[in-house]
């Protein structure tokens, strides 16, 4: 017997357009005419648009569009402003901080000025962007759940491009823009202050992660599983008896002895999500700052063995001269 499946086969319910709630008094209009597209509808909603963009929205993207441009121009720079090598170097390309010696002064525009100015072009792109979150959600008398997960983001965000490298004293501190640069940026991190590994709160942040993605998919898998007992209806069967609901809570009572409810399981998957910023955004706030380096901190405070007495001492790659005795 064919059996309704929803893995691939995603229910498309169509209907006439529909423009989404009257807004109220001091509000923009919402821009742009809706259409259906079918194949929009295999990833989510069919309808496109209309959006909201606001006064908010458009200054975020005008500020956003200008950081952009700015780390763009100076790669094409780099490359004599040959689109071919543009293209192939694209993932090599970077706008690097400062170096150290201008410590937190600011440096001429080729040698970060140009960094600074699309750091300071980004952070109130993605400001006004928080505040967008923030009154869109007001304007449809939602909770204020999504601004503050967003803002738990924007805290390692912050963190990482401007609380630390205030507090060490240099924007040369701060993470390069471009693919591999940043990457290398965050090996090189780790390595300097003794292996990122051993610092507890990227531990932490680590479990949050995995733990919010396991959490989802433990939830996405029981809303799929039900949906043909009308799950997607989340909410409102949890007060019902014999609903998908229902069926969901028994699966996780019965294989794991606990179940979260399907009020609560959003909670969960929720702080789950938003610490693993915040654990994160702690970790390297202390690091450079408070705690040098990770691993001989781990074994001063009995986290990891020290190394047996056949091995000379270890001590601080960074305090040394780098001259073997
Ligand atoms: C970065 C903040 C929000 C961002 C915002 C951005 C735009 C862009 C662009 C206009 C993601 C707004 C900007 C919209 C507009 C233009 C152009 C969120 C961010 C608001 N690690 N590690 C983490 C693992 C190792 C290192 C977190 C795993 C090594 C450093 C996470 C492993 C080394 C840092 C995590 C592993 C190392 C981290 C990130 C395994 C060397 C951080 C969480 C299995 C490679 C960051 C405490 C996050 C952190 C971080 C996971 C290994 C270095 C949990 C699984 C040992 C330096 N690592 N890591 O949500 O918080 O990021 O550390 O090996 O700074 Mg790590």
């Amino acid at each position: 017997m064919a059996q309704y499946q929803n893995l691939f086969t995603a229910v498309q319910a169509t209907g006439p357009l529909h423009h989404g709630i009257a807004l109220g008094h001091g509000n923009s209009p919402r821009s742009g005419e809706p259409f259906v597209s079918y194949w929009l509808g295999r990833l989510g909603n069919a309808q496109l648009g209309p959006i909201y963009l606001g006064g908010l929205g458009l200054a975020s993207l005008f500020f956003g569009m200008l950081a952009f441009n700015i780390i763009g121009f100076n790669m094409l720079a780099q490359v004599n402003y040959d689109p071919i090598q543009f293209i192939r170097q694209l993932f090599w390309l970077a706008l690097e901080p400062p170096p150290p010696g201008y410590g937190l002064s600011l440096p001429p525009m080729n040698q970060g000025g140009w960094y600074l100015l699309s750091s300071l072009f980004l952070l109130m792109s993605v400001m006004l962007w928080w505040v967008r979150t923030y009154r869109r959600a007001r304007e449809l008398g939602m909770g204020m759940h999504i601004p503050w997960a967003f803002a738990a983001a924007i805290w390692l965000f912050l963190v990482l491009g401007l609380f630390r490298p205030i507090l060490m004293g240099s924007w040369g501190e701060a993470v390069p823009y471009g693919i591999f640069p940043h990457l290398d940026w965050t090996a090189a991190f780790s390595l300097r202050y003794g292996n990122l590994f051993y610092n507890p709160f990227h531990a932490l942040s680590i479990v949050f992660l995995y733990g919010a993605t396991l959490l989802f998919a433990m939830h996405g898998a029981t809303i799929l599983a039900v949906s043909q007992f009308g799950g997607e209806r989340e909410i409102e069967q949890i007060v019902d008896r014999g609903t998908a609901s229902e069926r969901a809570a028994l699966f996780w009572r019965w294989t794991m002895g606990f179940n979260a409810t399907m009020e609560s399981i959003h909670r969960w998957a929720w702080w789950f999500a938003v610490l693993c910023p915040l654990t994160g955004g702690i970790g390297i706030l202390l690091t450079g700052t408070v705690v040098d380096n990770w691993y001989l901190w781990s074994m001063k405070h009995g986290v990891v063995p020290p190394y047996p007495e056949v091995f000379p001492a270890v001590m601080d790659p960074a305090l040394s001269s780098g001259v073997k005795p």
